[in-house]
């Protein structure tokens, strides 16, 4: 018997016709800071130029910060972005307060452009649950780090689903490393998105290593964004070291995914020039001639000699800078630092509204055996 409650199939959405292929993205500020293309309209107000190299900075500042404090038992451990902060910076400097961000491990300075504070994230890499915790929206609607490879990009599609049928405005940006790309979650994820048209846009963060698994022996994939097509959805592949790019990328995709609940998939070629974590030592898998080779693309480097070259930022002018980041910086420091911890029994607070059977037992003993901190 014909189920009569489903449509009949001439009944589904018109679906635009599926991409044939990638298309790879201009680039603005090349490698050697100059400028190889007229910059976007955005771009051509300092200010706003300025205003993404101070988040940059400001990322990397955060990075060398918080890596130190690992390094003297202060931190139980932390993923730095160093050499792909144009990704993040670029994506969220795009994105609109109705977007909902859903970040991996590596994107905190998204997260605190969209108002998570740099002290939320050090107690978050501290274990303590608070860190997750942030009050300022649109940072408040937004997912917390996903640790677990790749299982975030099904969760944006259902969020993104939820966007789109609820009539609100905005898209779901969902951030994965290459290596997260291998894994069934992130096909299932743009599957969905494609079949069911939903406002969703991953952004694939190619920073060529997967810990010691390099992206050539992760996939035989002519490029990373190619893995879009399957989906029925485009593909798109930008310098990720050019923050302009990246910015315009997104500004295009996001719009697309906004009012036309077109998804995408955008691979953004960058390299992580850090440890894979404080718990990884790169040196063990990774020549030091790929590592110098790679410095030279640092996007640090460049936008600050892009800005250079343009006169907008003199040696007083960046002094001043590096000045304000490492003073936001040590601020924080200060406000984790001094963050009175909780009791062991906080560790059930957060996990369910109602508490398993099982784990009121934990808790049972717990009180049972725990004398305080
Ligand atoms: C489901 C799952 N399997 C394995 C791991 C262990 N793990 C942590 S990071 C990582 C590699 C991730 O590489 P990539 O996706 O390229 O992201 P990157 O760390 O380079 O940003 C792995 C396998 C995990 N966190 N989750």
């Amino acid at each position: 018997m014909p189920n009569s409650r489903l449509p009949p199939f001439d009944e589904s959405p018109p679906r635009p016709e599926a991409p044939r292929s990638v298309y790879r993205a201009h680039g603005y500020i090349g490698q050697s800071g100059r400028v190889v293309r007229p910059l976007p309209a955005f771009a051509a107000d300092a200010e706003a130029l300025i205003a993404l190299y101070r988040w940059i900075l400001l990322c990397r500042h955060f990075d060398t910060r918080a890596v130190a404090l690992q390094r003297t038992g202060q931190l139980g451990t932390y993923a730095a972005a160093t050499g792909q902060e144009a990704v993040p910076v670029g994506v969220a400097h795009a994105m609109i307060d109705a977007d909902v961000l859903i970040p991996t491990y590596r994107e905190a300075i998204a997260q605190v452009m969209r108002g998570a504070r740099f002290d939320d994230i050090l107690r978050y890499w501290g274990g303590d649950e608070r860190g997750a915790d942030y009050a300022a929206t649109p940072a408040r609607h937004d997912f917390p780090p996903a640790v677990p490879i790749a299982s975030q990009v099904p969760h944006a599609a259902g969020v993104a689903f939820a966007l789109k049928h609820g009539h609100r405005n905005g898209a779901a940006v969902c951030f994965i490393g290459d290596g997260g790309t291998s894994k069934g979650d992130f096909h299932e994820g743009i599957n969905l998105a494609g079949a069911w048209q939903l406002p969703l846009v991953v952004v694939i963060v190619n920073n060529q290593w997967a810990i010691s698994v390099p992206r050539r022996a992760q996939t035989a994939a002519e490029t990373l964004a190619h893995k879009a097509l399957a989906a029925g959805i485009q593909g798109v592949q930008v310098d990720g070291n050019d923050v302009v790019a990246v910015r315009e990328v997104l500004d295009h995709a996001l719009r697309a995914a906004r009012t036309s609940h077109a998804p995408c998939v955008i691979e953004a070629l960058t390299y992580r020039l850090c440890d894979h974590t404080t718990a990884d030592d790169a040196s063990r898998y990774r020549s030091d001639a790929e590592l110098r080779e790679a410095r030279k693309h640092d996007p640090v480097a460049r936008l600050r000699t892009h800005l250079q070259h343009q006169g907008l930022l003199d040696a007083s002018a960046e002094r001043a800078l590096e000045a304000d980041c490492e003073a936001t910086i040590t601020h924080a420091v200060d406000a984790y630092l001094a963050t009175p911890s909780r009791s062991t029994a906080s560790i059930f607070e957060h996990l369910y509204a109602e508490l398993p059977a099982e784990l009121v037992r934990q808790q049972a003993r717990l009180a049972e055996t725990d004398h305080g901190p």
